[in-house]
């Protein structure tokens, strides 16, 4: 049992320093299974897609785990009807008002750059060789408001280990599905779309590095980021980029779109830290959606014991 003098988390999992990409805290059978099944053939024989992966079947049945935070999830109508995706509108309803007209099944993600397994991928190949987890995880939005999710999916880590990043990958990419034709956002440009975030490899094989497919025990509703989205708890929101349709692992540190639009205001690393203001408001506290009041924010949002190794030159240094 580890618990934070500031933080009220309880988790399960080995110090920073001790996590690389070659010791993993992933088990050898859930990789021997992916070679299996989507290296083995499975996407070349589309007769085996009878006995195709159920993973919407599989949420409901996520294991509750210990990677938990004391406070009250925040109640299921707030945090799916309060929502950042700008591609469907600036105001926070607009998400939840719009995001059921885009389509999420089939979907498919794009693996690229330095990687030995590169290629497009249905989703339900990806998904098949991980078992999905709850854990009840913080969210800061850098606009200085938060929620507490229960998130249902599997390290990123895991899946990282499985397309064999080359020693060349420093880093890992993301970018959003662009679909003008429902995306409002995106039919108007207001941004420089795709969405587009990175992590550095370390950060990405963080064992507190998920990738969701559900919440609430359901499956993503498509206003958080369905079907796939990516959830970093120690950074601003911005980090978790929604509705994934590529993964690319570069060399080269990626731009991400914050970073282009406001290279003042949105950092690249974008962790959460109290004593580093926004240009234009306090990052000190946070309104948590339901809630009166302000709580104090923590440094890196109260994961600090766990991901403070990441970062060797002080938390001011990387924002
Ligand atoms: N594609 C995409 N991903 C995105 C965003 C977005 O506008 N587009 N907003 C980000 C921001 S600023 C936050 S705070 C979170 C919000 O997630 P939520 O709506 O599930 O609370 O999504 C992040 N991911
Ligand atoms: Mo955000």
């Amino acid at each position: 049992m580890r618990r934070g003098r500031r933080s009220r988390i309880d988790y399960p999992v080995p110090p920073a320093s001790e996590i690389t990409p070659k010791n993993l805290a992933v088990s050898r059978r859930k990789v021997l299974t992916t070679g299996a099944t989507l290296f083995g053939g499975a996407m070349a024989a589309p007769l085996l897609r009878a006995t195709a992966d159920d993973w919407k079947a599989r949420i409901q049945a996520a294991e509750k785990t210990d990677f938990k935070v004391d406070d009250d999830p925040t109640p299921r109508q707030r945090a799916t009807s309060y929502n950042n995706f700008f591609e469907f509108g600036t105001r926070k309803e607009q998400p939840y008002m719009r995001a059921h007209r885009m389509e999420t099944d089939p979907w498919s993600v794009t693996i690229a750059g330095e990687v030995e397994r590169p290629g497009e991928y249905a989703l339900e190949d990806i998904l098949a060789p991980h078992d999905f987890e709850q854990r009840i995880y913080r969210h800061r939005c850098v606009e200085a408001w938060s929620k507490v999710i229960p998130w249902i999916g599997f390290p990123l880590g895991d899946l990282i280990e499985r397309f064999e990043p080359t020693s060349r990958a420093k880093y890992v990419a993301f970018e959003t599905l662009v679909d003008e034709d429902v995306m409002p956002g995106v039919a108007r440009g207001i941004l420089d779309w795709p969405y587009r975030e990175a992590l550095t490899i370390e950060e990405a094989v963080h064992p507190l590095t998920l990738l969701a497919v559900g919440m609430y025990d359901d499956v993503m509703p498509p206003q958080c980021g369905a079907p796939l989205r990516l959830v970093v708890p120690w950074k601003y929101g911005y980090k978790g980029i929604k509705s994934i349709v590529r993964i690319e692992f570069t060399e080269e540190r990626p731009e991400c779109l914050w970073e282009l639009e406001q290279p003042e205001e949105y950092g690249w690393y974008g962790n959460v830290n109290p004593n580093v203001d926004h240009p234009r408001w306090d990052q000190s506290r946070e309104r948590r959606i339901g809630e009166l009041g302000r709580r104090e924010t923590e440094l890196y949002n109260g994961y600090a014991e766990l991901v403070a190794d990441l970062y060797p030159e002080g938390p001011d240094a990387y924002w």
